[in-house]
């Protein structure tokens, strides 16, 4: 069949909308009809070179739901009709990740920017006949899509689709980061640097744990505004030193018992770390530009006060076990999904999409296929 895409083709040129062939499903892999797909700034981030894919051309979207149309022969447990969630990382189920829940470590989550399917071949070919890769091994910015079973969730059909597509990625990484990976408790502290995708979910994960205290860090005040709806309790505007300050001064000079560093961590993760109070945790959250290699904390400071510093991807909880759940405390109005959406686009308008986020003016763009 012919899908619309959004192809990568060139580094620093926008996505060019595309008719390209995606070929049928093979044995353990489903044909998609997105419904919708976010707009996350690692894309974005792939599109402007900083951060590399191995090919092109390359359909990029990792964040996306949909409507299972076809199934292989060797697919158990979503049936042709089945409402998914697609996953940036797949869930082999076979690795010693997966064996253990973990699937947000799945052995196969390196390969997820090289291009091909998880069976190493092509689904997508161009006008000239070439292969096309997808990223994530999703490849989301297209009408339809062919992925593993390792890459899809089947939901429940009562939740929206647009709604469904942000516990894709964002939700997941923020919640999961306060809930799952820095355990934040009752009564806590927590600072937010960084007010968009990720860290409105951090903001409101938090406020589900029961922190008493949510500082919001951007440079943006329309992020702050935000975030405060979405439960934060103070916002800053103050980088780098200033910051650390204005977070002492909020936290009578303790710190924050957990700071979580959603953008930019060259620069954010010193001052959020000097935010931090001893013994406290410091959770990365942002994808780094490929041009970064280091981060740099004084080793006498990291020893004596005996923080941890932590990553996390997919809020370091499996996607298998934490989408339904997000979409169960979703409809029992716990978690905010649809005022995460600034703006609705179609897939032509992709790039306009991704200009507004540059801009700042969106928390999360959504695109919805068929308008
Ligand atoms: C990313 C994490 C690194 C690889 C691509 C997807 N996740 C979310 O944006
Ligand atoms: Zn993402």
């Amino acid at each position: 069949m012919q899908t619309l895409s959004a192809v990568f083709r060139d580094v620093g040129s926008p996505l060019s909308v595309e008719r390209i062939t995606l070929d049928p499903p093979k044995d353990t892999e489903l044909l998609v009809r997105l419904v919708a797909a976010g707009l996350c700034r690692t894309d974005y981030h792939v599109m402007r070179g900083e951060r590399r894919v191995a090919m092109r051309p390359m359909v990029l979207g990792h964040e996306g739901a949909g409507v299972v149309e076809e199934v292989g022969a060797g697919v158990a447990g979503i049936r042709r009709g089945d409402h998914v969630v697609l996953t940036f990382i797949p869930g082999c189920g076979r690795c010693r990740w997966c064996t253990k829940g973990l699937h947000h470590l799945c052995a196969e989550g390196p390969r997820i920017t090289q291009g091909p399917q998880l069976d190493g071949t092509y689904r997508r070919h161009d006008g000239e006949g070439q292969p096309v890769g997808a990223f994530c091994m999703i490849g989301a910015f297209a009408e339809h899509a062919v992925v593993d079973q390792a890459s899809a969730i089947a939901i429940d059909k009562d939740i929206p689709l647009d709604l469904a597509a942000l516990v894709a990625c964002g939700v997941p990484a923020g919640v999961g980061a306060a809930r799952h990976r820095a355990r934040v408790k009752p009564g806590d502290s927590v600072l937010v640097v960084g007010c968009g995708g990720d860290g409105m979910n951090v903001v409101q994960g938090a406020r589900l744990c029961g922190a008493a205290k949510i500082i919001a860090a951007d440079i943006v005040q329309a992020k702050l505004d935000w975030a405060r709806d979405f439960g934060a309790t103070h916002g800053t505007l103050a980088r780098g030193e200033a910051l650390t300050r204005a977070v002492l001064e909020m936290t009578d000079g303790v710190g924050v018992d957990h700071a979580f560093v959603c953008i930019d961590p060259p620069e954010t993760l010193l001052p959020a770390f000097r935010a931090t109070a001893k013994a406290g945790n410091v959770v990365v959250t942002a994808l780094t530009p490929d041009s970064v290699t280091e981060i740099r904390i004084p080793p006498l400071e990291l020893f004596v006060t005996q923080k941890a510093i932590m990553g996390a991807v997919y809020g370091f909880m499996s996607p298998r076990l934490q989408i339904p759940e997000l979409l169960s405390l979703y409809r029992d109005g716990a978690l905010k999904l649809g005022e995460l959406i600034t703006r609705r686009y179609g897939l032509a308008d992709v790039n306009r999409g991704y200009a507004d986020l540059d801009a700042g003016r969106n928390l999360r763009g959504v695109i919805v296929f068929g308008d």
